[in-house]
Formats: C-alpha cells, structure tokens, sequence
C-alpha cells in the first residue's frame, strides 16, 4: 500500500461511502402496509414541515388560511414561494430539487405539473423500491406510536410488515403527557391513575411488553424537552425509572432520547412550530452511570450540545450517539459534529439518520449526508497517511460499513 497516493485514497473513500447500504435508524416513513400513512410524491415533498416554516417567512398569510387549504393547494404556494418567488438555497429545498433530479426529471424546467404527472401513475409499492435503490438503503426504522389514532388501528390488524422496515416504539405521550395517555390507557383496559401507584405501574410496564410483543421493535424512543432531568419527580422521571428502564432492561432494548425539543413554541405553525434549547448533558451521564445494564441512543438538537455528548459518549460505552437532528442536518453543521466526533471516538458513533417524513425524501437525505461525511472521512484518512499508516481499501470499506450500519446493528446485540 505504500504507492498509495493522496488521490488513490480519497477515490477509495469516496468510493466505499458511495457503495455503502445504509441503516436508517430514524426516520417517520412507513411500510406500503400502512397506507396513506406512507407519504411520498412531489406535493407530500412540497408540504414538509420544514418547508413550510420556510414559506411563511415570505408570506403574511393567516396560519388558518394556509391549513384550511388543500394539500394540493398548500403545495402550489410553497412552490410559489421557495422556488419561483426566490431562489431555493435552503437545505430543505435543495433537497427537493436533488430528489427531482435523481429521479431523472428536468429541474431546469421548473415544471410543477410535470413532475406531478411523474407520480400520478406509481403504485407506493414500486416507489419504495425505486427509492431504496436511488438512496442505497437496506433498513429504514420506523417511529411508532401506540397512541396515535392513526397508526393504532393498523397495528391491531396488521399481518406483517415489509421487512426492510423495522419498528420502534415511540413512546412520547406517555412521558410528556401523562394526563391524557393515562385516559386513553383506561380506555384500552388498563388499570392506571394519575398517581402512578404501584398497580398504575405494573399496569404501564404491562402496556409497554404488550406493544414490544406486538411491534418487535428495535429500541424504545421519546423526544424530550431542554429541561429534562433526571432524576426528576414528575411523571416522566418516574416512569422512565420505574417502567421504561426496566423494561428495556428486560428485553435488551436501547432507550432513544432525542433531547432539547420545545415543542410548540409556536402553535399556528403545527408540526412546523418546534424549537430548540440547550440541554443538560448532566442528565444524560446520571442516566448511563446509574443504569449500566441499560443501553442509550442518544442524539441531540442543540449545536451547544454535542461537544459535551461526544466527550459523555467517551465516558459510557452504553452510550451510543446518533445523527445530527433536524436543525443540525444542514452541510455546514454536519460536517463540523462529524469531524469533531471522529477526533473524539474515531468509528464508535453513527453518523447521521434522515428523519426522512416523506419516502422521496432519503434520496436527497442521504446523497447529501454521504457527500459531507465523505469529505471528512478523506481528510481524516489522509491525516492518517501522513503518518506513514495507509489504510486498505478493506479496512476503510469495514470503517465505512459501521458508520452506515453495522455499528448501530452492533449496539443493538450489546
Ligand atoms: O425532524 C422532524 O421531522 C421533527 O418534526 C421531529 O419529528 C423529530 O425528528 C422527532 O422525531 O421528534
Ligand atoms: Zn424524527
């Protein structure tokens, strides 16, 4: 390997990210047998949430206004606005624009009508192949939530699932609003009360098997807010302590948190008025200290956390962090968390997820994110090489696969 040159090695990086399959760890798609759960198609792209927090940046139209239209509707002026009104340079609709052009439609074109012609005659099924390939995934991790009145039915009557999507369950409601879940869990058959006695305890770990028997899921996951804490004497911190941990415990499950959301700081906008907040990392490292027979994903949203999280993650090896979520999934910002992450655990971390919401979008997902971590990777290996080690080609193709994969899979057998 000593004629290695500079060149030789950066096209092997490349080269490998490129052909990598990817484990998608968190994402909000859905399997085909979910129906219309399954997003995908140009006006479910138009109408992400992210772009239309964007959108009303431009416009003075009232929230209600633009929810009581169609999606149909709601696309139009999102494209109005992003792409026709102004040029589209924000990461969200550059990423339509990578999707529309993988898909080997004219972007220059500007052709609304025409890329919805595209989809008109696909089947859900077919497309979830094409994107698949398109994006070079093998696994996609679904966010599934009990609660939801959508998804719950489906689950009670379904036979099974596509197997390139695997289940997670997501167990929000239950943590951050404990009020409301617990009257639905009465309704359901469970015996709780706000108190959260003992039996209303034993009934929620209860709920919580019952679901993992039925969804087989990989981990259990919450998003939480800046303020967490734990311990903490409040619903949560007691059901995390009393029924989430040792539940997972029992069944060898990794505990999610995806820390620092403010939900709803701005309720006119829905799903698009979130925000964020820095985060305790005291919270975290209490967590993988006091349980080390527990296992923890855990990413989080605010840039001011993750110099803190990665050196916590050098601390507890039942701490595995994942991707650089929602407001960090933009190039600059990937690229500064991955690079500092490797100086701080070389491979032992998973780079990115896509939280992909609509199918299309983990084409443009992961071209982008593979782009960015390949970039750091060829400065990292020819830091390397400088040195006088020149990786092979086999040991970057076996970094690369644990990055995309196989790390994740890995801590899930710890
Ligand atoms: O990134 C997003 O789409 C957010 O709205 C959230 O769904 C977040 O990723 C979450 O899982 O809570
Ligand atoms: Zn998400």
């Amino acid at each position: 390997m000593d004629n290695t040159t500079n060149r030789d090695l950066e096209q092997m990086v490349r080269s490998a990210v490129d052909n990598a399959s990817i484990t998608d760890v968190h994402t909000h798609l859905f399997s085909p047998q979910f129906g219309d759960l399954l997003l995908w198609g140009i006006d479910d792209l138009l109408t992400y949430h992210y772009l239309i927090a964007e959108t009303f940046r431009y416009l003075d139209l009232p929230y209600d206004a633009f929810w009581s239209m169609t999606k149909q509707e709601q696309a139009d002026l999102v494209w109005k606005t992003l792409f026709v009104e102004n040029s589209p340079i924000s990461e969200a609709c550059r990423g339509v624009l990578t999707v529309l052009s993988k898909l080997g439609l004219d972007v220059e074109a500007r052709d609304l009508s025409a890329y919805r012609e595209f989809f008109r005659s696909k089947t859900a099924e077919e497309y979830v192949d094409t994107c698949f390939k398109l994006a070079r995934i093998d696994y996609v991790v679904m966010t599934n939530d009990p609660f939801d009145d959508a998804e719950r039915p489906i689950w009670l009557s379904l036979d099974e699932i596509d197997p390139r999507f695997k289940s997670v369950l997501r167990i929000d409601p239950l943590l951050n609003s404990f009020e409301s879940s617990s009257r639905k869990l009465q309704s359901w058959g469970y015996e709780v009360d706000t108190s959260l006695s003992k039996g209303t305890l034993a009934e929620i770990r209860r709920f919580l098997s019952e679901w993992i028997a039925r969804m087989n899921p990989l981990y259990l996951a919450a998003s939480l807010p800046p303020d967490f804490a734990f311990p903490e004497d409040s619903p949560r911190g007691r059901i995390i302590e009393r029924c989430v941990l040792p539940i997972c415990k029992e069944y060898g499950l990794p505990f999610g948190m995806m820390i620092g959301v403010k939900k709803l700081v701005n309720p006119g906008l829905r799903l698009a008025g979130d925000s964020v907040g820095k985060s305790d990392i005291g919270t975290v490292e209490r967590l993988c200290s006091s349980y080390p027979d527990n296992k923890f994903l855990v990413t989080m949203l605010s840039r001011e956390n993750q110099h803190e999280l990665a050196v916590a993650a050098r601390k507890y090896r039942n701490l595995m962090v994942f991707g650089c979520w929602w407001f960090l999934n933009n190039p600059s910002l990937v690229r500064e968390i991955t690079a500092m992450r490797c100086e701080l655990l070389g491979l032992s971390f998973i780079p990115q997820h896509s939280d992909a919401r609509v199918l299309d979008q983990v084409i443009y997902k992961w071209a982008h994110s593979r782009k960015i971590i390949a970039d750091v990777l060829v400065d990292k290996y020819n830091d390397l090489a400088a040195t006088g080690w020149t990786p092979t080609e086999d040991e970057i193709r076996r970094d690369i696969a644990g990055l995309f994969g196989q790390n994740f899979w890995d801590f899930l057998k710890r």
